[in-house]
């Protein structure tokens, strides 16, 4: 191979790694631009949250609609039994801290509870509850306050940035039944 021959050879050589590379470069920057429309798509569209679109459905065992969910939170069901609707949200129990749910001690208290977007946890301090809050669907737990005093809903399944101040609070007075 002369010099010229040789210098040919090493010029086409370098054309074909140019061409490879700038192919490449396109398929790589398709790709990041693939990846990135995706992800904002799924933000504008709310992917994996159902915020905007939230149904209860339709459950016989949980004669609950969203309806309950929009009014203050506690409904007195019998003479001494209450149904008590429980809203998560990130990053807000409904009702929450400001509007305490009171209930006298020794009532029978069934709780719905739902949430809005994503999971959460409906732990109340001090007591066996704890149920996970799931998007679409009430679940329900019942239970007796024995003993009057403060209770604290919070949120035990991380659910992002605020999830520390979801935070709901329950008062249960003395017993309206001997
Ligand atoms: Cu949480």
């Amino acid at each position: 191979m002369n010099r010229t021959t040789h210098d040919a050879f090493e010029h086409r050589f370098h054309d074909a790694a140019h061409r490879h590379e700038r192919a490449w470069v396109f398929i790589s920057v398709v790709m990041i631009a693939v990846l990135f429309i995706a992800a904002v798509y799924l933000v504008v569209h709310d992917y994996g949250v159902v915020a905007k679109t939230t149904r209860i459905y339709a459950d016989p065992n949980t004669p609950a609609t969203l309806a309950d969910f929009q009014g203050s939170g506690v409904k007195q069901t019998g003479p001494n039994s209450y149904s008590v609707y429980e809203m998560g949200r990130i990053w807000s129990w409904t009702p929450g801290t400001a509007t305490p749910l009171t209930l006298p001690a020794g009532a029978h208290v069934t709780f719905y509870v739902t949430s809005g977007d994503v999971l959460h946890g409906f732990e109340i301090q001090g007591t066996s509850i704890n149920l996970t809050a799931i998007p679409g669907v009430v679940g329900h737990v019942s239970y007796t306050f024995d003993k009057p005093g403060v209770y604290y809903i919070i949120c035990n399944e991380y659910c992002g940035a605020g999830h520390q101040a979801m935070i709901g609070k329950i008062i249960i007075t003395g017993r309206a039944h001997a």
